[in-house]
């Protein structure tokens, strides 16, 4: 290994959230890379959370599809492409454009979305694309154009920290978007910026919070309207900006109507919200899937713009409603039009004067008409044989779609699916007929827009691995072969660019607010030189803000209030009483195809689970670190117990994360049903009805080893490790021999050393070879109480005296749960610095151990550490 550096830092931007961080790259002379915050760009300056600072770690070759496959045997590029094209023609001519499908994705680049839209809309005649933002920000984009007329976020990252209080409704910023959230942090910290969090769930974000709402699922409509009514009453409504406004009184009047019980909040919290955000006029509300995913996702972001609106906090220094993006382009897929509701550059695909100016453009000879089919309907008519062909691209929908299981089926069912994907084993790969290896993070080149509109290269680092090619050419490619050579000529991702930027050009004519111009026929060295930037950037415009002037894109050029009537809470079904909320943990990515490969993102939170409260738990006898089986009528996952206060009675949360791969029980999207918002066809992922009974688990097992682990078991959960991988493992009935079970857990012929207690029923297994841990298996019929990390750092190491004692021998420490990933510092050694140097401060266990100096996204971990010890001492 050689990790010298070979050339000088690429300036490029992480692939991962909507934050959009600038990311110097710098390529090794061991292939790797080199990674660390861009000083100079304006989302991060410098800064990089965990997931960021770990992307050096994700980019080895293994598991990696580096070889089309057609009926999961290897094949060239060009059958591969002659069959696409063919079969989708084929289908087409037989049944219809509306009988093939794409389902793209967030994580796209600017330039790849931007062809196969043009494909799909233009070419083939259909609006049948969609993407994984249906899941995600279909609601906020929905409420946007009904307030404005257009999708489009009003505010700057630097009003965050400009603002007397920020609101943060359904967002875990400090796990979901850390970078903004120490900006925030950082903000508050200065000038004590007020910050209020709502959310029926305390997360790490509170750690900032001067106030939690911990509000009843699905009450934000009426938190809002009652705000609105508390607007009305005090006198703020602002009457020379709501002249730009209208439907203020219908508003008004379903606000007055809402009851002020409905939001299952103390009266004094409900009042100190009220107050703090009617007393600054510098307010943001900052929203995200607390809001998007909902049956009336689309109203409660209404209800949030409607108080912004009648205040005329907007578009101005330091205010205005904030809709932060999930993916690193879901901001990009809605400016080309990748919903299947709308057309490239914020143009409507009912209006006929904007169909008619994008076919010019395009020179295309069958526009599609009118939307296509959304996510959830997409894979239902996949279902029923309406659908023949459909191309999936950069997203794991047999994961992360609801009705998951359902989805999955569909999928394997369809005449022809293909797959474009990095990794060759997913979820959804498994089910296609043909599979084409994309190019990823580091080898393509192309743009992003992030959740403030500004628009950064990704740059290529790397060669692309055996014979992945870019999505763009890949799309392109196929276009060509289907026909249509000349309109999919590009040679380089610049090209598309510049045509799209022409097109945004012909789009800002018409009155869109969508327009960078400026870059039209941009050169090949000037793309590559391009430095990020805000949109809109033509001649007569340059970034901003939006809407302060109340100009609007509604057909009246004024802004719309909606009346909003919060849905009436329906009663629990007596067999599914809980309500399952979803979401995500600080150091996992969606379907972890790429965090899950590196060990310091794994070891934060190792397998599935189920946050639950004591007194359900208690109920429910279910013990923490037990296993909980959670069925709807969706679907049925299987989950560790942790049990905690910080969720309420009755509403469980499990994270998104886990798949077929990597814990096949702990699928939650399994469990969530394809209901969905009707304004914008958003799912509901935030609230699936379940009920949750114990796992009768006969034997609990926890496995390390330095190679591949086996499936076994009734419970399977992985988890990657610097050394190989660990995996947590159950059983209903013990196997006949447990050496046996573990010789072929791990693919090992020889005796392992064991140790047997029958008085407790534990059987402790080591494998051990020429002085080296090569596996472990530790069972016992409860939950297996063993030092994770004791084990893990033990593996493939030659300290084996103590290990089948489970736990470190004298003279060595317990690191406990891994806390900073950044310098791998867990739980014990920080709780035994704090104790030993009455450390009183964040700051002091960093400049003590390095805990959260680097990324800072393990910060709120520490308090809570800090405020342990304090409570220990205390007592
Ligand atoms: N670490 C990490 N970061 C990510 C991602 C990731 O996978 N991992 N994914 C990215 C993507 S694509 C997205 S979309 C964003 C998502 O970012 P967030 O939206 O911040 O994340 P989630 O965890 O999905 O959900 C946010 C919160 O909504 C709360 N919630 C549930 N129901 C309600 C409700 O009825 N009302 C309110 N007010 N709150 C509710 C949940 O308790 C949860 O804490 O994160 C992005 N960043
Ligand atoms: N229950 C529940 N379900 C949810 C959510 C929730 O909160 N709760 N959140 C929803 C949200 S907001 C989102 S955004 C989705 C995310 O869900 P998905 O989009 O399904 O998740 P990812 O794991 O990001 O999938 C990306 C896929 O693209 C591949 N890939 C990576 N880079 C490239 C590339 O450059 N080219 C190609 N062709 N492939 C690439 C990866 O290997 C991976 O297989 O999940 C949604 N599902
Ligand atoms: S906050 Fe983290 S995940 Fe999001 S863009 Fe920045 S470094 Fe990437
Ligand atoms: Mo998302």
């Amino acid at each position: 290994m050689n990790a010298e550096p070979v050339t000088r830092p690429i300036r490029t931007t992480c692939p991962y959230c909507g934050v959009g961080c600038g990311v110097l790259a710098t390529p090794l002379a061991d292939g790797g890379l080199a990674i660390a915050g861009d000083p100079d760009h304006p989302a991060n300056r410098g800064r990089l959370c965990v997931k960021g600072s770990a992307l050096g770690e994700t980019l080895g070759l293994g598991g990696r599809l580096l070889r089309p496959q057609i009926g999961g045997q290897a094949a060239e590029w060009d059958d591969a492409l002659d069959l696409v094209a063919r079969r989708f023609q084929d289908t087409i001519a037989q049944h219809g454009p509306d009988s093939v499908a794409f389902y793209v994705s967030g994580q796209l680049l600017t330039e790849d979305y931007y062809v196969a839209n043009k494909l799909m809309k233009g070419f083939i005649g259909s609006a049948n694309i969609d993407t994984n933002s249906r899941l995600c920000m279909a609601s906020s984009v929905a409420g946007h154009k009904r307030a404005f007329g257009s999708d489009t976020v009003p505010g700057l990252y630097e009003d965050f920290e400009t603002a007397d209080l920020v609101v943060l409704v359904g967002s875990n910023l400090a796990w979901c978007h850390p970078v903004l959230y120490q900006r925030l942090a950082a903000a508050r910290d200065a000038r004590g910026t007020r910050v209020v969090v709502v959310d029926p769930r305390r997360t790490a974000t509170c750690d900032i919070a001067d106030l939690h709402l911990a509000l009843s699922p699905g009450a934000d409509a009426a938190l809002f309207n009652l705000l609105l009514a508390e607007i009305e009453r005090r006198g703020l409504i602002a009457p020379d900006f709501t002249a730009h406004v209208e439907g203020i009184e219908a508003a008004l009047a379903a606000a007055r109507e809402t009851p002020p019980f409905s939001t299952g909040l103390p009266h004094a919290d409900l009042r100190r919200f009220l107050d703090l955000w009617t007393g600054s006029e510098k307010v943001v509300t900052v929203y995200s899937q607390g809001i998007n995913q909902s049956d009336s996702g689309t109203d409660k972001v209404n209800a949030i713009l409607n108080c912004h609106l009648a205040t005329g906090r907007i578009g101005r220094p330091g205010m205005g409603p904030f809709s932060v993006t999930g993916q690193p382009n879901a901001m990009g897929g809605r400016e080309v039009g990748g919903l299947a509701n709308m057309l490239a550059c914020h143009l409507e695909i009912e209006n006929p004067a904007h169909r008619a100016v994008v076919q010019g453009f395009w020179a295309a000879p069958r526009m599609a008409d009118r939307p296509g089919l959304k996510a959830v309907d997409m894979f239902r008519a996949l279902e029923e044989g309406r659908i023949k062909a459909l191309w999936i691209i950069c997203t794991n929908p047999a994961v992360s779609m609801p009705e998951a299981d359902r989805v999955a089926r569909a999928i394997a069912g369809c005449e022809f699916t293909v797959v474009s994907d990095i990794m060759a084993q997913t979820d959804t790969t498994r089910l296609a007929d043909v599979l084409l290896p994309a190019t990823g993070w580091g080898e393509k080149d192309g743009t992003v827009t992030n959740s403030e509109r500004r628009i950064s290269r990704q740059r290529r680092s790397l060669a692309a691995p055996g014979e992945a090619r870019d999505d763009w050419r890949i799309i392109a490619d196929v276009a060509r072969r289907m026909g249509w050579a000349e309109a999919f000529g590009w040679d380089s991702p610049a090209q598309v660019f510049a045509e799209y930027a022409a097109l945004s050009g012909v789009a800002g004519a018409l009155g869109g607010d969508f327009d960078i111009s400026d870059h039209a026929d941009i050169p090949e060295p000037d793309y590559d030189a391009m430095e990020p930037f805000l949109w809109p950037q033509s001649a007569g415009r340059r970034g901003g803000r939006f809407f302060h002037d109340g100009r609007f894109h509604t057909p009246s050029g004024r802004g719309r209030m909606i009346a909003i009537r919060p849905p009436v809470r329906r009663a629990a079904d007596a067999a599914l009483p809980f309500v399952l909320n979803t979401g995500r943990v600080r150091d996992h990515w969606h379907t972890m195809t790429r965090t899950g490969r590196a060990p310091r993102l794994s070891r934060h939170m190792a397998e599935p689970f189920l946050e639950l409260h004591p007194q359900d738990a208690a109920r429910l006898q279910l013990a923490p670190a037990s296993l909980a089986e959670v069925e709807s009528p969706q679907g049925r996952a299987v989950l560790r117990v942790l049990v905690t206060d910080r969720v309420a009675p009755g509403h469980p949360f499990a994270p998104i994360h886990w798949t077929g791969e990597t814990g096949p029980t702990g699928r939650v999207s399994a469990l969530v049903p394809g209901l969905t918002d009707p304004v914008s066809g958003q799912p509901a992922s935030k609230s699936a009805a379940v009920a949750i009974r114990p796992f009768p688990a006969g034997w609990y097992g926890f496995a390390v080893s330095t190679r591949e682990i086996g499936r076994a078991g009734d419970y399977w959960a992985q988890a990657t490790l610097a050394a190989g991988q660990q995996a947590e493992l159950a059983w209903r009935d013990a196997p006949q021999d447990w050496v046996a079970q573990a010789q072929a857990l791990f693919g090992l012929d020889y005796e392992p050393l064991a140790m047997r207690d029958r008085s407790r029923g534990l059987v402790r297994l080591a494998f051990v070879r020429d002085g080296l841990l090569e596996a472990a298996l530790f069972v016992s019929p409860e939950p297996v109480a063993v030092s994770r990390s004791h084990l893990a750092d033990a593996l493939g190491t030659t300290e084996t005296a103590d290990i089948l004692a489970g736990r470190p021998g004298a003279g060595r420490e317990d690191e406990g749960a891994l806390v900073c990933a950044c310098f791998g510092i867990g739980a014990n050694r920080i709780a035994r610095e704090i104790a030993a140097q009455n450390l009183r401060t964040i700051d002091e266990i960093g400049e003590c151990s390095g805990a959260g100096t680097n990324c800072g996204s393990c910060r709120p971990e520490l308090r809570r550490l800090l405020e342990r010890a304090c409570t220990a001492a205390g007592a």
